[in-house]
C-alpha cells in the first residue's frame, strides 16, 4: 500500500488545451509547498484557508515566473480529503500544468496513484465508499438519469437507507444475543417468531431496492444492441437512421461491412450502443469470413437483437439461420424496404419465432424508425417496473452482490429462528449479514477490494 502520509498532487483537470487548468495536492506539505513555489501579487502573512489568493508560480531555484495563478488552501479537516488541500489554478495548456507539477513534485510531493484522492477522502471518513463511487459515475454518466442516480448515491441516500436496515438488524441481533448470554431471562424477550417476521420484512426492504438493478444498470451501463442479419438486408442504412449520422457505408454491394461499427445514441434516457455487423452469409473470402464470425459473436455477446430483415424478398436459408440462433435473447424484427413491394412470409416468421415483435420500416427513407425505438425500449423497460429516479437505485454490480449476500443470509437467520434452532446460529448469520451490509458504505471491506475499486478512478481524482 501506498503511504498515505505522503503528499499527494496530481493535474485534476483533462490533459488538453482550455482557459484553466487545476493541480491539485493533498497532505501536510500542501501549505509548505505554496509557501516555496507561490509568489502573492501582495503581501500575505499567512495563507488564508478557503481564500482565493492571487501571484505568480515560480521555480525558487531560478526565480523564474511559470505562470500567474489563482490558488486556494483548505485546511484540513475542511476539505475533499480532510487533509490541507492546495490547488492551483493555472492556465490551461498541457506544458504549463507539467512544468508546475514537476516544480510541485520538487517542493515535497509526489504524483497521486489514480483515485487517490477520493480514497483519502474516504480513508479520513468524510465520504462512504458508495458516495466514493457516485463520484466515478457521475463523471463517466452517459445520460441525464444516471447522472441523477449517481448523485442521489452522492448525496448518500443509499447509504442512509443500508444504515437504518443495517440498525434494525443490530437490534435483532442483540436481543438474540442477550437471549444467548441470559438464557433464564428468554420469557422478557420477544418470541423468535416476531423477530423472524422483523427479519422478513427488513429482506421485503432489500429485495425492493434489488428490484432497482436491472433498470439501474441500463442507466448506467446502458444497453449493446446488435444489428444483424443477412447482406444487404439494410443494416448499415438502419444504423445511420438509428445515430442521425452517416456513420457507416451503405452500399448495393452485399459484404460491405467487414468489420463492425459501433456508435451509441440514446433512446429516451438510455444509452444504446449500436453495433452495425457485417452480413451474415456463407463467406466468399477469408476477410469475409472473419467478418462473419466477428459478427456471430457480437450477436451472442448482445443485450438485445435488431434482427433486419428485407420485406421485398422471401425469407432465405441465412434469415432463418439467423433468427433460429437468436432464439434466446431479446430480440425485434425489422422489416425493411417496406417503400418496395411486400413479398415477406410473415406468418412463417411468426411461426419461426412466437412472440417477437416485428416492426415495418424503411430505413432509406426512415419511416416507422420511431416505433422501433420505442419497440426497443420496451424490451427493456416494461411499464409494471417504472422506478422514480427520487428513488433510490442500484446502479452497481459490487452493491447488489453484497445486498443479495445480506439477504440471503438474514433469511437463513430467519428459518433457523422459525426451526427454534439455538439463537446463536442465527445471531451468527445476523453478523456476517452486517458485514455484508458493510460492503456497501465501505464500513467492513477487504483492503484489496478498495485498492482495486480506486484503481479504476483516473489520476487527479
Ligand atoms: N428501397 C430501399 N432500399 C434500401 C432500404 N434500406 C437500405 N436499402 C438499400 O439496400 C442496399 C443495402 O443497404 P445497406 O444498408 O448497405 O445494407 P447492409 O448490407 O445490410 O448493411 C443499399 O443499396 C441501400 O440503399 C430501404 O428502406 N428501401
Ligand atoms: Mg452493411
Amino acid at each position: 500500500m501506498v503511504g498515505l502520509k505522503d503528499t499527494i498532487a496530481a493535474i485534476a483537470t483533462p490533459l488538453g488545451v482550455g482557459g484553466i487548468g487545476v493541480i491539485r495536492v493533498s497532505g501536510a506539505n500542501a501549505g509548505a509547498i505554496a509557501r516555496l513555489i507561490f509568489k502573492p501579487s501582495k503581501q500575505l502573512v499567512e495563507l488564508k484557508s478557503h481564500y482565493l489568493h492571487h501571484g505568480d508560480i515560480i521555480s525558487p531555484e531560478t526565480n523564474t515566473i511559470l505562470d500567474e495563478v489563482l490558488i486556494a488552501f483548505l485546511k484540513g479537516p475542511h476539505s475533499f480529503t480532510g487533509e490541507d488541500i492546495l490547488e492551483i489554478h493555472c492556465h490551461g495548456g498541457p506544458l504549463i500544468l507539467q512544468t508546475i507539477l514537476a516544480e510541485v513534485i520538487k517542493a515535497g510531493a509526489r504524483l497521486a496513484e489514480p483515485g487517490e484522492f477520493t480514497k483519502r477522502a474516504f480513508l479520513n471518513n468524510r465520504i462512504d465508499l458508495s458516495q466514493a463511487e457516485a463520484i466515478a459515475e457521475m463523471i463517466s454518466a452517459q445520460s441525464q438519469k444516471g447522472l441523477n442516480l449517481a448523485i442521489s448515491q452522492l448525496k448518500g441516500y443509499l447509504s442512509q437507507k443500508l444504515k437504518a436496515i443495517s440498525s434494525a438488524v443490530m437490534d435483532a441481533l442483540v436481543i438474540l444475543e442477550s437471549a444467548i448470554d441470559f438464557p433464564e431471562e428468554q420469557l422478557t424477550l420477544p418470541p423468535s417468531e416476531d423477530i423472524a417476521q422483523q427479519l422478513q420484512q427488513l429482506t421485503d426492504e432489500l429485495h425492493a431496492l434489488l428490484a432497482t438493478y436491472e433498470q439501474g444498470k441500463l442507466y448506467r451501463y446502458g444497453i449493446r444492441a446488435v444489428i444483424a442479419g443477412k447482406p444487404n438486408v439494410g443494416k448499415s442504412s438502419l444504423l445511420n437512421r438509428l445515430v442521425g449520422a452517416r456513420r457507416a457505408i451503405v452500399s448495393h454491394i452485399p459484404g460491405t461491412t467487414r468489420d463492425f461499427i459501433s456508435e451509441t445514441a440514446h433512446i429516451k434516457d438510455i444509452p444504446v450502443q449500436f453495433i452495425d455487423t457485417a452480413g451474415i452469409r456463407n463467406p466468399k473470402s477469408t476477410v469475409e469470413r472473419a467478418g462473419v464470425e466477428l459478427a456471430w459473436e457480437k450477436l451472442s455477446a448482445a443485450d438485445m437483437l435488431i434482427i433486419v430483415l428485407d420485406g421485398s424478398e422471401k425469407l432465405t436459408v441465412e434469415d432463418i439461420e439467423i433468427i433460429e440462433k437468436s432464439r434466446n435473447q431479446k430480440s425485434v424484427f425489422a422489416i425493411n424496404k417496406t417503400d418496395l413491394p411486400h413479398r415477406l412470409e410473415e406468418e412463417k416468421l411468426s411461426r419461426l419465432a412466437p412472440g417477437v415483435h416485428s416492426l415495418h420500416i424503411s430505413a432509406k427513407h426512415g419511416e416507422g424508425i420511431d416505433a422501433l425505438k420505442e419497440a426497443l425500449y420496451t424490451l427493456f423497460i416494461n411499464s409494471p417496473h417504472q422506478y422514480e429516479t427520487s428513488q433510490v437505485m442500484i446502479t452497481n454490480m459490487r452493491h447488489k452482490m453484497a445486498i443479495e449476500k445480506a439477504v440471503h443470509l438474514m433469511l437463513q437467520a430467519k428459518t433457523a429462528l422459525l426451526q427454534g434452532l439455538s439463537p446463536e446460529f442465527a445471531a451468527m448469520d445476523l453478523k456476517e449479514a452486517l458485514n455484508a451490509l458493510g460492503e456497501v458504505t465501505g464500513k467492513t471491506i477487504e483492503e484489496d477490494v478498495l485498492d482495486k475499486i480506486f484503481s479504476t478512478f483516473c489520476i487527479g481524482k
